[in-house]
């Protein structure tokens, strides 16, 4: 049997860490979890700290808030060090659904390198969200798979299981970007060093307690990293076509 981390990035969720535990524990029992908090000034460390004590759930405490990318890499790197054989990204606020977290391991088991929770595949869905939302969500992956040319519906979902494998022929070590476009960046990498990528259809649900940590900057963010990204991909193309055509 593989052996599973799931990682819980956290800023600000103390109304929810307990409850997102809770339900990974009782989901797939034999999936260790680590939070990874940037000291949270509502106190969501001290409340992991306090869940952590049957063996199976961890907690890396970070002293700064240096945004959702750094988080991951830092719970990817705490991960494979301790060689655990899939590594699951999961928001805390029970927007990623820990009921469906069997569905994207065994995909996983089948042979996938990278598996995608996706909102945007049939059978797919998004409860609670505005329209503005969903036309943001769909806007931007569709921007994504054109600019980048992949062959993914929902490159930023956030819900995903990585093999180890893959995430060590990515170069974790230069990964800039933060905000969502952490996932899309992650994408691009996985399908660029040829690994295959399955995505299997979520339901999403819009988080009921604390804050989104969503933004405009978030947003800007992504727009000029997928643009510049975009960019270089196609230079990089037309070089080459000039070389060889
Ligand atoms: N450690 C850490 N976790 C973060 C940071 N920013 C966001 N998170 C966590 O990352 C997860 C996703 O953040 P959300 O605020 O839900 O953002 P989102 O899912 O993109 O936006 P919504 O769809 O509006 O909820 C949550 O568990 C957050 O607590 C950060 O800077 N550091
Ligand atoms: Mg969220």
């Amino acid at each position: 049997m593989s052996s599973t981390l799931v990682i819980i990035p956290t800023y600000n969720e103390a109304e929810n860490i307990e409850e997102i535990v809770h339900r990974v524990r009782v989901n797939v029992p034999a999936a260790d979890v680590l939070i990874v908090d940037d000291n949270s000034p509502d106190g969501t460390g001290d409340i992991a700290d306090g869940l952590s004590d049957d063996g199976k759930i961890w907690v890396l405490h970070r002293t700064f808030r240096e945004g959702l990318g750094a988080a991951y890499i830092a719970g990817f790197g705490w991960g494979l060090d301790r060689q655990y054989d899939v590594l699951v990204e999961m928001d805390a606020d029970g927007s990623h659904r820990p009921e469906e977290l069997s569905t994207l391991l065994a995909a996983v088991e089948q042979g996938a390198d990278l598996v995608i929770g996706s909102r945007w595949v049939r059978g797919g869905s998004v409860v609670n969200w505005p329209k503005r939302r969903e036309i943001l969500s769909k806007g931007g992956n569709r921007y994504a798979r054109t600019m980048l040319g992949l062959p993914v519906r929902d490159a930023t979902g956030g819900y995903r299981a990585f093999k180890r494998e893959t995430l060590l022929g990515l170069d974790l070590g230069d990964v800039e970007s933060q905000g969502y476009c952490f996932q899309v960046d992650l994408t691009r990498r996985t399908v660029g060093a040829g690994f295959t990528v399955v995505e299997v259809p979520i339901m999403f649900v819009e988080r009921v307690r604390g804050e989104s940590k969503m933004s405009g900057q978030i947003v800007r963010e992504a727009l000029w990293r997928v643009t510049a990204w975009g960019i270089r991909r196609r230079y990089r193309k037309l070089r080459s076509f000039g070389r060889n055509g």
